[in-house]
Protein backbone atom coordinates (compact mmCIF):
# COMPACT_ATOMS: atom_id res chain seq x y z
CA UNK A 1 0.00 0.00 0.00
CA UNK A 2 1.00 3.25 -1.04
CA UNK A 3 -1.45 5.75 0.42
CA UNK A 4 -1.46 9.54 0.43
CA UNK A 5 -3.59 11.82 2.21
CA UNK A 6 -4.60 15.05 0.57
CA UNK A 7 -4.87 18.12 3.66
CA UNK A 8 -6.59 21.31 1.94
CA UNK A 9 -5.73 24.14 3.86
CA UNK A 10 -6.77 28.04 4.62
CA UNK A 11 -5.43 29.26 7.91
CA UNK A 12 -4.57 26.37 9.85
CA UNK A 13 -0.98 27.57 10.92
CA UNK A 14 -1.75 26.42 14.55
CA UNK A 15 -3.24 22.79 13.87
CA UNK A 16 -1.02 21.72 10.23
CA UNK A 17 1.94 20.74 12.30
CA UNK A 18 -0.08 18.59 14.67
CA UNK A 19 -1.88 16.99 12.14
CA UNK A 20 1.63 16.36 9.56
CA UNK A 21 2.91 14.51 12.53
CA UNK A 22 0.21 12.36 13.53
CA UNK A 23 -0.05 11.21 9.91
CA UNK A 24 3.65 10.60 9.80
CA UNK A 25 3.21 7.92 12.59
CA UNK A 26 1.05 5.36 10.59
CA UNK A 27 3.81 3.75 8.62
CA UNK A 28 3.75 4.39 4.56
CA UNK A 29 1.41 7.43 4.59
CA UNK A 30 2.66 10.01 2.04
CA UNK A 31 0.89 14.18 3.17
CA UNK A 32 -0.14 16.36 0.12
CA UNK A 33 -1.13 19.60 1.66
CA UNK A 34 -3.21 21.69 -0.60
CA UNK A 35 -2.92 25.11 0.60
CA UNK A 36 -4.72 28.53 -0.88
CA UNK A 37 -2.36 30.78 -0.19
CA UNK A 38 -3.40 31.71 3.63
CA UNK A 39 -2.58 35.06 4.73
CA UNK A 40 -1.88 33.05 8.19
CA UNK A 41 1.45 32.02 6.48
CA UNK A 42 0.01 27.80 6.78
CA UNK A 43 1.55 27.03 3.18
CA UNK A 44 5.21 28.34 4.74
CA UNK A 45 4.49 25.96 7.66
CA UNK A 46 3.63 23.23 5.57
CA UNK A 47 7.16 23.47 3.13
CA UNK A 48 9.33 23.62 6.80
CA UNK A 49 6.89 20.57 7.55
CA UNK A 50 8.04 18.90 4.02
CA UNK A 51 11.67 19.62 4.64
CA UNK A 52 11.70 17.67 7.54
CA UNK A 53 9.69 14.75 6.19
CA UNK A 54 12.07 13.02 4.22
CA UNK A 55 9.78 13.26 1.18
CA UNK A 56 7.01 11.81 2.89
CA UNK A 57 5.21 15.38 2.50
CA UNK A 58 4.82 17.80 -0.31
CA UNK A 59 2.81 21.32 -0.74
CA UNK A 60 0.92 22.30 -3.61
CA UNK A 61 0.51 26.32 -3.31
CA UNK A 62 -2.14 27.28 -5.63
CA UNK A 63 -2.89 30.53 -6.95
CA UNK A 64 -6.17 32.28 -8.06
CA UNK A 65 -9.92 31.40 -7.42
CA UNK A 66 -9.17 29.67 -3.67
CA UNK A 67 -12.13 26.76 -2.64
CA UNK A 68 -12.63 23.53 -1.36
CA UNK A 69 -13.42 21.70 -4.38
CA UNK A 70 -10.92 23.54 -6.74
CA UNK A 71 -8.21 22.58 -3.76
CA UNK A 72 -9.38 19.05 -3.99
CA UNK A 73 -9.23 18.42 -7.61
CA UNK A 74 -5.95 20.10 -7.95
CA UNK A 75 -4.50 17.70 -5.09
CA UNK A 76 -6.18 14.96 -6.55
CA UNK A 77 -4.54 15.55 -10.36
CA UNK A 78 -1.42 15.53 -8.50
CA UNK A 79 -2.23 12.35 -6.71
CA UNK A 80 -3.05 10.79 -9.83
CA UNK A 81 -0.46 11.61 -12.01
CA UNK A 82 1.71 9.63 -8.87
CA UNK A 83 2.23 6.28 -7.66
CA UNK A 84 -0.47 6.24 -4.92
CA UNK A 85 -2.54 3.03 -3.99
CA UNK A 86 -5.05 4.98 -1.77
CA UNK A 87 -5.82 8.50 -1.82
CA UNK A 88 -7.80 9.88 1.35
CA UNK A 89 -9.38 13.16 2.08
CA UNK A 90 -8.89 14.36 5.25
CA UNK A 91 -9.93 18.15 7.32
CA UNK A 92 -6.49 19.88 8.60
CA UNK A 93 -8.25 21.09 11.82
CA UNK A 94 -8.20 17.85 13.81
CA UNK A 95 -11.93 16.94 13.55
CA UNK A 96 -11.12 14.06 11.97
CA UNK A 97 -7.85 12.39 13.97
CA UNK A 98 -5.46 11.38 11.64
CA UNK A 99 -5.39 7.38 13.39
CA UNK A 100 -8.52 6.52 11.88
CA UNK A 101 -6.73 6.48 8.34
CA UNK A 102 -5.41 3.28 9.08
CA UNK A 103 -9.21 2.02 9.64
CA UNK A 104 -10.32 3.69 7.05
CA UNK A 105 -7.31 2.40 4.93
CA UNK A 106 -7.96 -1.28 6.22
CA UNK A 107 -11.70 -0.74 4.96
CA UNK A 108 -11.25 -0.56 1.47
CA UNK A 109 -10.70 -4.04 1.09
CA UNK A 110 -14.28 -4.43 0.79
CA UNK A 111 -15.04 -0.81 -0.80
CA UNK A 112 -14.01 1.15 -3.30
CA UNK A 113 -14.34 4.33 -1.47
CA UNK A 114 -14.34 4.21 2.82
CA UNK A 115 -15.99 7.28 4.86
CA UNK A 116 -15.35 8.09 8.03
CA UNK A 117 -19.21 8.43 9.41
CA UNK A 118 -20.29 10.41 12.13
CA UNK A 119 -24.14 8.95 11.34
CA UNK A 120 -22.89 5.20 11.09
CA UNK A 121 -23.50 3.02 14.82
CA UNK A 122 -20.77 3.87 16.87
CA UNK A 123 -19.90 7.34 15.36
CA UNK A 124 -20.11 10.59 17.10
CA UNK A 125 -19.84 14.09 17.47
CA UNK A 126 -18.21 15.96 20.37
CA UNK A 127 -18.35 19.66 21.31
CA UNK A 128 -21.03 20.60 18.27
CA UNK A 129 -24.11 22.87 19.77
CA UNK A 130 -27.28 21.47 19.17
CA UNK A 131 -28.21 23.97 16.61
CA UNK A 132 -25.03 22.52 14.58
CA UNK A 133 -26.18 18.88 15.15
CA UNK A 134 -29.61 19.52 13.87
CA UNK A 135 -28.33 21.41 10.98
CA UNK A 136 -25.82 18.68 9.86
CA UNK A 137 -28.21 16.13 10.43
CA UNK A 138 -31.08 17.84 8.28
CA UNK A 139 -28.47 18.63 5.61
CA UNK A 140 -27.60 14.64 5.35
CA UNK A 141 -31.63 13.94 4.86
CA UNK A 142 -31.95 16.57 2.40
CA UNK A 143 -28.78 14.99 0.48
CA UNK A 144 -30.50 11.62 0.64
CA UNK A 145 -33.84 12.53 -0.37
CA UNK A 146 -32.96 14.71 -3.68
CA UNK A 147 -30.20 12.65 -4.85
CA UNK A 148 -31.04 9.31 -3.80
CA UNK A 149 -27.88 8.63 -2.55
CA UNK A 150 -27.69 5.31 0.41
CA UNK A 151 -24.95 7.15 2.12
CA UNK A 152 -25.51 8.13 5.97
CA UNK A 153 -22.52 10.39 5.95
CA UNK A 154 -22.58 12.56 2.91
CA UNK A 155 -21.18 15.32 4.18
CA UNK A 156 -18.09 13.94 5.72
CA UNK A 157 -14.89 15.27 4.77
CA UNK A 158 -12.73 12.06 5.81
CA UNK A 159 -12.68 9.35 3.24
CA UNK A 160 -10.06 6.81 1.59
CA UNK A 161 -10.67 5.92 -2.01
CA UNK A 162 -8.80 3.29 -4.07
CA UNK A 163 -6.88 4.72 -7.15
CA UNK A 164 -8.91 2.78 -9.32
CA UNK A 165 -12.21 4.25 -8.18
CA UNK A 166 -11.10 7.84 -7.88
CA UNK A 167 -9.69 7.68 -11.49
CA UNK A 168 -12.55 6.86 -12.71
CA UNK A 169 -14.57 10.12 -11.15
CA UNK A 170 -14.56 12.95 -14.06
CA UNK A 171 -13.00 15.81 -11.99
CA UNK A 172 -13.49 17.95 -14.47
CA UNK A 173 -16.95 17.69 -14.95
CA UNK A 174 -17.46 18.74 -10.83
CA UNK A 175 -18.81 22.21 -10.78
CA UNK A 176 -19.14 22.90 -7.20
CA UNK A 177 -16.73 24.24 -4.78
CA UNK A 178 -17.19 24.72 -1.22
CA UNK A 179 -18.46 21.68 0.90
CA UNK A 180 -21.16 20.91 -1.93
CA UNK A 181 -18.36 19.65 -3.61
CA UNK A 182 -17.90 16.71 -1.56
CA UNK A 183 -21.23 15.62 -1.91
CA UNK A 184 -21.31 15.92 -5.56
CA UNK A 185 -18.16 13.88 -5.80
CA UNK A 186 -19.28 11.01 -3.96
CA UNK A 187 -22.16 11.46 -5.94
CA UNK A 188 -20.34 11.06 -9.24
CA UNK A 189 -18.22 8.17 -7.52
CA UNK A 190 -21.51 6.49 -7.22
CA UNK A 191 -22.38 7.27 -10.63
CA UNK A 192 -19.69 6.00 -11.75
CA UNK A 193 -19.76 2.54 -9.96
CA UNK A 194 -17.49 2.75 -7.07
CA UNK A 195 -19.13 0.76 -3.98
CA UNK A 196 -19.16 3.15 -0.86
CA UNK A 197 -18.50 1.89 2.55
CA UNK A 198 -18.74 3.96 6.16
CA UNK A 199 -17.03 3.12 9.24
CA UNK A 200 -17.78 4.91 12.57
CA UNK A 201 -15.61 8.02 13.51
CA UNK A 202 -15.24 10.67 16.51
CA UNK A 203 -15.56 13.56 14.63
CA UNK A 204 -14.79 16.40 17.64
CA UNK A 205 -15.07 20.18 16.97
CA UNK A 206 -12.14 22.19 15.90
CA UNK A 207 -10.15 24.40 18.70
CA UNK A 208 -7.95 26.15 16.69
CA UNK A 209 -8.72 28.80 13.73
CA UNK A 210 -11.76 30.17 12.40
CA UNK A 211 -14.81 28.81 10.20
CA UNK A 212 -14.67 29.35 6.56
CA UNK A 213 -18.57 28.80 6.07
CA UNK A 214 -19.93 31.34 4.04
CA UNK A 215 -23.40 32.39 3.13
CA UNK A 216 -22.56 31.35 -0.73
CA UNK A 217 -21.12 28.24 0.08
CA UNK A 218 -24.46 27.52 1.93
CA UNK A 219 -26.53 28.76 -0.62
CA UNK A 220 -24.50 26.13 -3.04
CA UNK A 221 -25.20 23.49 -0.94
CA UNK A 222 -28.71 24.15 -0.47
CA UNK A 223 -29.14 23.89 -4.97
CA UNK A 224 -26.47 21.45 -5.51
CA UNK A 225 -28.70 18.16 -4.53
CA UNK A 226 -30.78 19.34 -7.01
CA UNK A 227 -28.62 19.93 -9.81
CA UNK A 228 -27.31 16.01 -9.30
CA UNK A 229 -31.31 15.08 -8.99
CA UNK A 230 -31.60 16.94 -12.30
CA UNK A 231 -28.23 15.12 -13.96
CA UNK A 232 -29.89 11.98 -12.91
CA UNK A 233 -33.20 12.23 -14.66
CA UNK A 234 -32.31 13.59 -18.06
CA UNK A 235 -28.52 12.96 -17.81
CA UNK A 236 -27.11 16.16 -18.75
CA UNK A 237 -25.95 19.12 -16.43
CA UNK A 238 -28.57 21.57 -15.24
CA UNK A 239 -26.79 24.64 -16.35
CA UNK A 240 -27.18 27.55 -13.93
CA UNK A 241 -23.74 29.24 -12.10
CA UNK A 242 -23.65 30.11 -8.68
N1 LIG B 1 -7.14 24.86 0.22
C1 LIG B 1 -8.29 25.26 0.81
N2 LIG B 1 -8.71 24.64 1.95
C2 LIG B 1 -9.87 25.06 2.50
C3 LIG B 1 -10.66 26.10 1.96
N3 LIG B 1 -11.76 26.27 2.75
C4 LIG B 1 -11.65 25.36 3.75
N4 LIG B 1 -10.50 24.64 3.60
C5 LIG B 1 -10.00 23.55 4.45
O1 LIG B 1 -10.96 22.51 4.40
C6 LIG B 1 -11.07 21.87 5.66
C7 LIG B 1 -12.51 21.98 6.16
O2 LIG B 1 -12.83 23.35 6.38
P1 LIG B 1 -13.44 23.89 7.75
O3 LIG B 1 -13.33 25.38 7.77
O4 LIG B 1 -12.86 23.15 8.90
O5 LIG B 1 -14.92 23.53 7.55
P2 LIG B 1 -15.93 22.96 8.57
O6 LIG B 1 -15.34 21.72 9.20
O7 LIG B 1 -17.25 22.81 7.85
O8 LIG B 1 -16.11 24.15 9.60
P3 LIG B 1 -15.41 24.41 11.04
O9 LIG B 1 -14.64 23.22 11.42
O10 LIG B 1 -16.54 24.72 11.94
O11 LIG B 1 -14.51 25.57 10.84
C8 LIG B 1 -10.05 22.56 6.57
O12 LIG B 1 -8.85 21.83 6.53
C9 LIG B 1 -9.88 23.92 5.91
O13 LIG B 1 -8.64 24.52 6.19
C10 LIG B 1 -10.19 26.73 0.76
O14 LIG B 1 -10.80 27.63 0.21
N5 LIG B 1 -9.01 26.27 0.24
MG1 LIG C 1 -13.77 21.77 10.30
Amino acid sequence: MRPLVIVPTYNERDNIPIVVSRLMAIPDVRVLVVDDGSPDGTGAIADELAARAGGRVSVLHRTGPRGLGVAYIDGMRHALAGDATHICQMDADLSHDPADVARLLAATADADVVIGSRYVRGGRIENWPTRRRLLSAFANRYIRVITGLRIRDCTSGFRCWRRDALARVPLDRIASNGYAFLVELIWVGVRSGSRVGEVPITFVERRQGASKLSGRVVLESVIVPWRLAWRSLFGRPFRATI
